[in-house]
């Protein structure tokens, strides 16, 4: 058996800025953005159900009236031990990724959504089966406090769309021989992004209390 591939969702700045390591917070509250990311992430076909994985500090960021996050498969890596989590349905406490594929919710998976934080991201950043990633680019302002950042996979990716290619060298252990994989990420269209998400999606530059910013999906082939 094996999993569905992996999708990163995450808010970052044009600076790669996701968050506030003093307060372990986001540094802006965009509810029609968060909305954006709970509809994503939730949206499955009938019967089905989507992973939301998570590190422990990202668990701990979410209010507890949102925990777990309704609807979806709730994910939570930590290599510590996690008892508070196991009475909470739908919630599963792993100490890897490669864990999941011997554990099961409680209806067949649809899609896994990556979901923070810096730490997680930075370790699946060279994962596989990783090929796809949700980024809503923040734009202005520019949010200089952040302190805890989202891995550079895309180099910098553009505001608005224009087909770029970046090649990600991944050095891989395999056999005891290094190998290298080129990684191509490119920014898929807003329709390709409509047809992923299964809705329709804001086009263009989006604005919440003084903050704009704008939806994208890129995609590795
Ligand atoms: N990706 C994107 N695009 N935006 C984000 O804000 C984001 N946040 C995280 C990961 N990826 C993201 C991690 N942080 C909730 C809170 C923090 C959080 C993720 C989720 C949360 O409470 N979500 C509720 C909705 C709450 C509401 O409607 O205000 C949920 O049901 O998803």
């Amino acid at each position: 058996m094996s999993l569905p591939p992996l999708t990163m969702i995450v808010a970052a700045t044009r600076a790669n800025g996701i968050g506030l390591s003093r307060t372990n917070a986001l540094p802006w509250r965009l509810p029609k953005e968060m909305a954006y990311f709970a509809r994503v992430t939730t949206a499955a076909p009938e019967g089905k159900i989507n992973a939301v994985v998570m590190g422990r500090n990202t668990w701990e960021s979410i209010p507890e009236r949102f925990r777990p996050l309704k609807g979806r498969w709730n994910v939570v890596l930590s290599s510590r031990e996690m008892p508070q989590l196991a009475d909470i349905p739908n919630a599963i406490h792993l100490a890897s990724l490669s864990d999941l594929v011997l554990n099961h919710p409680s209806q067949p998976l649809h899609r896994i959504f990556i979901i923070g934080g810096a730490s997680l991201y930075k370790s699946v950043a060279s994962h596989p089966s990783l090929n796809r990633l949700l980024i809503t680019r923040i734009l202005s302002p520019a949010y200089e406090d952040c302190d805890v950042s989202f891995p550079s996979i895309l180099d910098s990716s553009p505001p608005i769309s224009t087909e770029h290619e970046i090649v990600k060298k991944n050095f891989a252990s395999d056999g005891g021989q290094a190998k290298e994989e080129g990684k191509r990420w490119s920014l898929a269209s807003h329709d390709e992004l409509q047809t992923w998400v299964g809705a329709e999606v804001p086009v263009g530059v989006q604005e919440e209390k003084g903050t704009t910013y704008e939806f994208q999906m890129w995609v590795c082939k």
